[in-house]
């Protein structure tokens, strides 16, 4: 039996917490970040929990999660930054893998 508390993200997943859903299918969900960094800031997240990208050990399963989040990217904009961070020295917060998709600048990501 897993006891360990759920997610952040697991508890948007489950509609816990309330948060803007721009994808969902039965593997992923993708939502507006709550402090966005870019005019577009989206979160891929995979349902399937691992605490940072590199636990994904399954060259299927690491190719989807960057299909799918190119995907996302793609339905909002045609330019765009993907970025994980990878444990706390890496900048990560929120501890369940999620890929940011940055975009929307006018000119480029340096243009703000
Ligand atoms: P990272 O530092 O890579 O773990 O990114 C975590 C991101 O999650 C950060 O950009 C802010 C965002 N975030 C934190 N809490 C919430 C929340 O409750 N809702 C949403 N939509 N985003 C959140």
């Amino acid at each position: 039996m897993d006891n360990a508390a759920p997610t952040l993200f697991e508890r948007i997943i489950a509609r816990e917490i309330p948060a803007d859903v721009v994808y969902e299918d039965d593997r992923y969900i993708a939502i507006r970040d709550i402090a966005p960094k870019a005019p577009i800031h989206l979160l891929v997240i995979p349902k399937k929990v691992t605490t940072r990208v590199d636990e994904i050990t399954d060259p299927a399963e690491m190719g989807e999660l960057w299909l799918t989040a190119i995907k996302v990217a793609r339905q909002h904009a045609q330019d765009y930054r993907l970025l994980v961070n990878c444990g706390p020295g890496g900048g990560q917060m929120v501890f369940h893998t999620h890929v940011h998709i940055l975009a929307g600048w006018e000119n480029g990501p340096e243009s703000d």
